[in-house]
């Protein structure tokens, strides 16, 4: 009786369930290319090349293990282009009695698998996805009868559970489960990050890449600078050139940006992690045998794990748990729509135009640029949550809807009301310019807020905290702010106003010229 087992492309690992317990002589493995999956949101072509080549990478692999593998190319003509038609197609043409898959990442194609049972009249099983090391259940058991699910909790428990930097089963290594206020420190002039180790493309993802530029030659970005891993033991490689040489300081700069150093000292893993190529108990173990052998210190390592055993697991049970009606929260009422910038990257604000130009040249923009730069633009201005969801799921490699939604809509937008953060990441000007150097060469000035040359996150951060003072006035964690903009000269407060105004509906209109810098 044979079974079609069907690995998507974000599921391009050996241990994925689908494969459990496969017997080599009659199953099948499907992985199909199909254009559905590459156009549903217009991904970044160094993201499609990346998946595409994966599976391609995978399904060798796995005829190698002895396997039969179907593997449908993007330009097959029988190609039906969608995962529904390949999987039926397959299992006409192979006589499958039965279908097998792993839980998808994402809501709609879940949607679409629960109807392949009626569409092909076999039975289909989708199996729990094992990668993650939180079940969705668990996850449910946690959130419910909380009234607020904060991730810090949700972490500790993880910690004790998985026993990662522990010292006994209820003491963190070190004493201490968090060392947050240890991430904020801002790069040393004259820092030089190591320069992460690149995987130029193998002759298999040339040709990918000169399929996705013939087929998709209208989406954002460029492929020129493609250097992901692609197979499993480069995912290994990176990971380890990570762990030997960023690991020590990323933790003291987490929180950091600089002008022209578009990774500084972070893992760069999501992409092949969210994609199978890497599991996250891999890199949470490997992290922690580097501050067992004394080679990196806790706040480093602590703040490596906290952001995958916390916050990745507790993102994924987020979306999960509290899909469909997620994806529409507009708790701001926020109704502006995206501006050009955001594609174009041409922009006098210097920290946005960094932010944007090397997540077209990377598909890559590290957390704080995601989450302080064009997330907090977002915020400030008001821009509608849906299109700032399109965006973040068309730019980046490591884009899926189940980790790219509670960050937009939770974490940066503040969409959800407050499911996920107490209160809304809004930074002022100030921020960036403790935080990173882009202000030196801005055409902005960061230290004023009013008049020629003002920098548009310092108006338009008073303008935030203005138009939702009331929202926020419960809000202990919003009451400095509030209070400050309480005190402030009123007509100083009226005049940012009256900046942000102006500024915003410039932007809509496609002006934002570049100011000069104030005398
Ligand atoms: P590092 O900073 O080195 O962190 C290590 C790993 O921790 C990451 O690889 C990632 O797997 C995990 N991680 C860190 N922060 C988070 C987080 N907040 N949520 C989930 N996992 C986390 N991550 C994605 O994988 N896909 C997305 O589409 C995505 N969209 C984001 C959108 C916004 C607005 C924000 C604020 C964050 C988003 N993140 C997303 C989370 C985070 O920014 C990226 O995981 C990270 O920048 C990837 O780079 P890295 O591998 O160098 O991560
Ligand atoms: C992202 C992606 C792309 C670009 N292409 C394919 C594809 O051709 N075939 C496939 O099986 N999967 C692809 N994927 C990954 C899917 O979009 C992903 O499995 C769903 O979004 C669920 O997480
Ligand atoms: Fe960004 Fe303002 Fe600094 Fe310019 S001055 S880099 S716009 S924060």
């Amino acid at each position: 009786m044979t079974a079609l087992r069907l690995v998507l492309g974000d599921q391009c690992s050996h241990a994925i369930a689908a494969l459990a317990g496969i017997d080599p002589a009659r199953d099948l493995v499907l992985l199909a290319e199909v254009r559905s999956e590459c156009t549903y949101v217009p991904h970044h072509k160094q993201k499609i090349a990346l998946v595409l080549s994966a599976m391609r990478h995978f399904a060798a692999a796995l005829a190698a293990r002895g396997l039969r593998v179907r593997h449908v190319a993007l330009d097959d003509p029988s190609n039906t282009q969608t995962l529904a038609g390949e999987v039926a197609r397959a299992a006409r043409d192979h006589g499958a009695a039965r279908i097998i898959c792993t839980h998808p990442g994402e809501w709609r194609v879940l949607q679409d698998m629960r109807g392949w049972q009626d569409a092909t009249g076999l039975p289909v099983e989708i199996r729990e996805d094992g990668r993650f090391l939180c079940s969705l259940d668990r996850f449910r058991a946690w959130a419910a009868g909380r009234r607020q699910l904060r991730m810090e909790y949700f972490y500790r428990e993880m910690r004790r559970e998985s026993g990662l930097l522990m010292q006994g089963p209820d003491e963190p290594a070190g004493g201490a489960w968090n060392y947050d206020a240890e991430n904020r420190a801002a790069l040393p002039a004259g820092t030089m990050p190591p320069t992460p180790r690149r995987f130029p493309p193998d002759a298999l993802t040339q040709a990918v890449i000169g399929l996705v530029e013939r087929e998709f030659p209208g989406h954002f970005g460029t492929t020129d600078r493609f250097a992901w891993p692609v197979t499993a033991e480069q995912a290994r490689q990176a990971l380890a050139d990570f762990i030997a040489h960023r690991l020590p300081r990323f933790g003291d700069y987490q929180d950091a940006m600089a002008e022209g150093q578009p990774v500084l000292f972070h893992a760069l893993i999501a992409a092949a992690l969210n994609c199978g190529l890497l599991e996250p108990l891999e890199a949470c173990r490997a992290a922690e045998a580097a501050y067992r052998q004394g080679a990196a210190p806790l706040n480093a390592v602590e703040g490596f794990i906290r952001q995958i055993l916390g916050w990745r697991e507790y993102v994924r049970g987020l979306y999960w748990l509290k899909m469909p009606d997620y994806r529409t929260g507009n708790a701001l009422a926020a109704t502006r729509p995206l501006p050009w910038l955001y594609w174009s990257g041409e922009t006098a604000m210097a920290c946005m135009a960094a932010a944007i130009g090397q997540t077209r040249d990377l598909a890559y923009a590290h957390h704080i640029q995601r989450l302080m730069v064009t997330g907090n633009f977002a915020l400030l201005a008001g821009l509608d949550p849906a299109e700032v969801n399109h965006w973040y799921m068309v730019v980046y490699a490591d884009a899926y809807e189940w980790v790219e939604l509670p960050n937009v809509q939770g974490m940066a937008l503040h969409a959800d009301g407050g499911v996920m953060a107490s209160k809304p990441y809004a930074a002022s000007g100030a921020y960036i310019n403790r935080m990173s150097d882009h202000c030196r060469g801005c055409a902005y000035d960061v230290k004023r807020a009013t008049g020629p040359g003002a920098c548009p996150f310092n108006f338009l951060y008073w303008d935030f905290v203005a138009r939702h003072a009331q929202r926020f006035a419960g809000n202990p964690r919003m009451a400095m702010p509030l209070r400050t903009l309480a005190r402030m000269d009123q007509a100083k407060v009226a005049a940012m106003r009256a900046e942000a105004a102006s500024f915003l509906s410039a932007l809509e209109r496609g002006e934002a010229p570049a100011p000069p810098r104030a005398a």
